[in-house]
């Protein structure tokens, strides 16, 4: 059976789900987004996701056109029809269809539509190995023009920081704000540890991330890793980091819905630690894991 895709309150097979030409989202980004992921029939942190795509659209001025409540259920329905348990979510939400302005009052309503499918997980061995990031030289979009925190259709800046890297030969991008601090990678949140006692114990290290404010998004997972962070009595702080402080971290991973939580062993040619994901790292992973297996909106299929 095809994948079955929710478009404003209907479903529809893969190859006939369509969205008008005329749609703001394609014109001009404009509008929404949340990538979200299930386990095991449970929909990790959904409230968490939708009180953020609320958020989100509240500031473009855009009114979903339906409650978290009813949102929720057709996220449900939606993986129910598609018998999906372990899956991979994409809600979107434009401004609609309207003329060839910008204008977006002219667009009569919000598209909104949803995308479940089997998730396609990276591989084993990056989480194993750790992965190589690199500084690219697009900075990350200033908070006081379209804010970072704001997760919009607008995904350039991102994407051109992802070839950067690439062309850099590397998977992921560090990026910068417009002074020089580190901010997160162009689709997770990053994270480092520093050793501050001898290492015996978790109170022995601690766990730096930078704030949201800086110009990043206030990812979902990077919300989940503090929780875990504070259950293990791992000491947190957000703090103001350069390029300097990951480059002599004792261990740096990435977060994201997708990636998880991913270990960085090299950034900018530079070994972190000894260059092997840190057991920190795996600490909090093992944790995260956990969390997944409990948290969540449950459904059955
Ligand atoms: N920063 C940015 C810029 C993101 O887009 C994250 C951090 C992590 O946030 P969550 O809430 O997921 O922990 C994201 C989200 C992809 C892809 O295909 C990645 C995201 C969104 C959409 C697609 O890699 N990451």
């Amino acid at each position: 059976m095809e994948l079955q895709i929710y478009i404003d309150g209907k479903w529809y097979p893969k190859s006939e789900a369509k969205i008008s030409v005329f749609d703001h989202g394609l014109l001009y980004g404009d509008g929404v987004f949340e990538g979200i992921r299930s386990y095991q029939g449970r929909v990790f942190k959904l409230r968490e996701h939708l009180d953020r795509l609320w958020e989100s659209a509240h500031t473009i001025m855009l009114e979903i056109p339906m409650s978290q409540k009813e949102m929720e259920k057709a996220v449900i329905e939606t993986l129910k029809r598609n018998k999906i348990l372990n899956g991979y979510i994409r809600l979107v939400v434009t401004r609609g269809v309207g003329d060839l302005g910008l204008s977006p009052w002219l667009c009569k309503r919000p598209t909104v539509f949803i995308i479940t499918d089997n998730i396609a997980l990276y591989p084993k061995e990056l989480y194993q190995k750790g992965l190589a990031i690199i500084t690219v030289p697009t900075v990350r979009n200033l908070p006081e023009a379209v804010n970072p925190s704001i997760k919009s259709l607008n995904y350039l800046n991102n994407i051109m920081a992802k070839i950067e890297a690439r062309n850099g030969g590397c998977m992921e991008a560090l990026m910068l704000n417009h002074q020089g601090y580190v901010t997160e990678c162009s689709g997770d949140n990053v994270f480092m540890i520093k050793r501050t006692g001898r290492g015996n114990t978790v109170r022995d290290y601690l766990l730096l991330t930078p704030p949201a404010y800086l110009g990043a998004l206030k990812g979902i997972t990077r919300d989940a890793i503090i929780e875990v962070a504070q259950k293990i009595r791992l000491p947190f702080a957000e703090r103001t980091l350069t390029r300097h402080d990951f480059y002599n971290a004792d261990e740096v991973f990435l977060t994201g819905t997708a990636a998880e939580v991913i270990p960085v062993v090299k950034i900018d040619g530079r070994l972190i630690g000894e260059g092997n994901p840190g057991k920190i790292t795996k600490m909090l992973l093992r944790n995260f894991h956990e969390l997944t297996r409990t948290d969540g909106v449950r459904y059955t299929l």
